[in-house]
């Protein structure tokens, strides 16, 4: 039993059906018996460099066909896949690299001038194979002479890791949650039954696949129940409309950035959506206009759900019935939410603002090799901590509103706010600093830096973001950057970022 035994039996029930579409070059359509025997050579691939169940198959590649192949291929051998985001700069990838441990490492021949200081200092990486997904025969001739593999993979509890994610938090270095294949098979079956899936459905995909959202609940979920995924490799949003006029997609999903971008096209209100059967919304809270303008303009109620890498999807507005404007709707089945008082950790009832904890086959079962952060995530009798604030309304709806810790999200993608100032400290002319997030209407935060300099000292904000961007992924880097010649502290000297927020953000 893996997760990937619901899409093997979809390999039998529908060989010929289209399992995938790269809709963008190089155009690649590849039916589930294809993409299953691909899989299998893939996996005798990995076999033949040494991968053997629970080692770490790091993958920091575009989206691609090949992507999917050594995800697929690394789980289904009962070994563990690190999908990690192309905008890591060298540093940062080094980190995740070493922290995993991981064995294999697949990366774009692109980047190998840009990351081959790093990989001689890597102890437990054996191969490092650079690949160009432009060039579909080159991975097609790595795997040509590979044993056709059987992937049913021989993990032996449902508790094995199939994937690592790495999270970053307030404190110390980014933390590895591991996801098992329990995980994902309950978080499958959960939005199976909520959101209707059907083996005669197209999804457009057009999410990065190095996370949560675009890889389990999109590719995943669509692998799952025997339906077709095209994929679009880059986001645009005119050829997103298109996509879905002309090839009769009943499914897409997005983050409200993405939302939002639909609605900037300038006639997006030409294009009839109306064969759609399901436009989700998540990874970032969905602004009412965001809500309101898909409804005018397309005619489509937005269906906003809740998630977190360590947890998989948690809550969702229904399929049928209403969805709330403002809340992320009901706990998903099998998914247990409680508020308890942030200080005291008391129970508290419905009505009440509280921190969100949750229980389920959905959550995590730890942060690699970090037992301690692992347990203080963890309550004494065994939930999750997701550090989100938010309320219970009598019949069950769940609205968020706020955050217990200092966390923006800019375009569905988390930033921590630490890692960015102990960045910008590092420049010799900054004295201090703290970064917030200031409402968006494009990236619903925006990071900005208020920073103070040392006396004397001049320096420009295009210097310091240059600075960022060289040491950090270019989503987390400011976008601006305000001067000040201090920063509001409280008694005991904590920057108070709400203070900030009032007189820095624009309103
Ligand atoms: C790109 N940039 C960003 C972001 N994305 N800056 C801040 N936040 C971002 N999210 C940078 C680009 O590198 C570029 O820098 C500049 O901003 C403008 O780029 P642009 O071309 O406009 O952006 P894009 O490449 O079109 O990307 C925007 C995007 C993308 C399509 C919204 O960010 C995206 O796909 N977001 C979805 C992320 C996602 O899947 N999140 C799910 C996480 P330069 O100045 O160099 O041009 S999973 C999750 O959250 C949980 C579990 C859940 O519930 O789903």
């Amino acid at each position: 039993m893996s997760f990937l035994n619901s899409f093997i039996e979809n390999v039998r029930k529908y060989p010929n059906k289209t399992a995938l579409e790269f809709i963008d070059p190089p155009l690649q359509r590849l039916t589930y018996a294809e993409l299953d025997q691909l899989v299998q050579r893939t996996a005798g691939y990995l076999q033949s460099l040494g991968l053997q169940p629970g080692d770490r198959v790091a993958l920091q590649l575009s989206k691609c066909l090949e992507f999917i192949l050594l995800h697929l291929g690394t789980v289904g051998l009962g070994a563990i896949t690190l999908p990690l985001n192309l905008a890591y700069p060298p540093d940062e990838l080094k980190y995740f690299l070493e922290d995993s441990g991981a064995k294999l490492f697949f990366a774009l021949e692109s980047s190998e001038e840009k990351i081959q200081s790093i990989l001689p200092n890597l102890p437990d990486l054996q191969e490092c194979i650079f690949l160009n997904p432009s060039e579909p025969n080159q991975f097609n001739s790595l795997i040509a002479n590979s044993l056709i593999t059987n992937y049913q993979s021989p993990i032996s509890s449902l508790q094995d890791t199939a994937v690592i994610i790495y999270t970053s938090g307030t404190t110390g270095r980014p933390k590895g949650a591991q996801i098992t294949h329990g995980n994902l098979i309950s978080n499958l079956q959960a939005l199976h039954e909520a959101w209707g899936w059907q083996h005669d459905d197209i999804l457009l995909h057009v999410l990065p696949i190095f996370h949560v959202h675009g890889l389990f609940v999109a590719l995943h979920g669509a692998l799952n129940t025997g339906a077709t995924t095209l994929l679009m490799r880059d986001f645009d949003g005119r050829k997103t409309l298109q996509t879905l006029v002309e090839r009769r997609c009943t499914v897409f999903m997005a983050v409200p950035t993405i939302h939002q971008r639909l609605l900037d096209v300038p006639d997006a209100k030409t294009f009839d959506l109306s064969h759609l059967r399901l436009i989700t919304s998540g990874s970032d809270r969905l602004p009412d206009e965001v809500f309101t303008g898909f409804q005018g303009t397309f005619g489509h109620t937005l269906l906003e759900r809740y998630g977190m890498t360590e947890t998989g999807m948690n809550c969702s507005n229904p399929l049928h019935g209403e969805r709330r404007i403002g809340s992320v709707g009901l706990p998903l089945p099998g998914v247990e939410v409680r508020l308890v008082d942030p200080e005291s950790r008391a129970p508290l009832p419905d009505g009440e603002i509280g921190e969100l904890e949750m229980r389920g086959p959905n959550v995590f079962k730890g942060y690699w090799r970090q037992p301690d952060k692992t347990s203080a995530s963890f309550s004494a009798d065994g939930w999750f901590r997701t550090g989100d604030l938010g309320f219970r309304e009598k019949d069950g709806y769940i609205t968020l509103c706020g955050r217990s810790k200092d966390l923006i999200i800019s375009g569905g993608l988390n930033i921590y706010p630490p890692e960015v100032e102990r960045v910008l400290v590092e420049h010799p002319a900054v004295d201090s600093c703290a970064v917030i997030g200031c409402l968006d209407k494009e990236w619903g935060e925006k990071v900005t830096a208020v920073v103070v300099l040392h006396k004397g000292e001049t320096v420009s904000g295009e210097e310091l973001i240059r600075f960022c961007r060289e040491r950090l992924a270019v989503y987390k880097s400011p976008k601006s950057i305000v001067f000040r010649d201090d920063l509001p502290r409280n008694a005991m000297g904590k920057v108070q970022k709400a203070d900030l927020r009032k007189t820095v953000c624009p309103h």
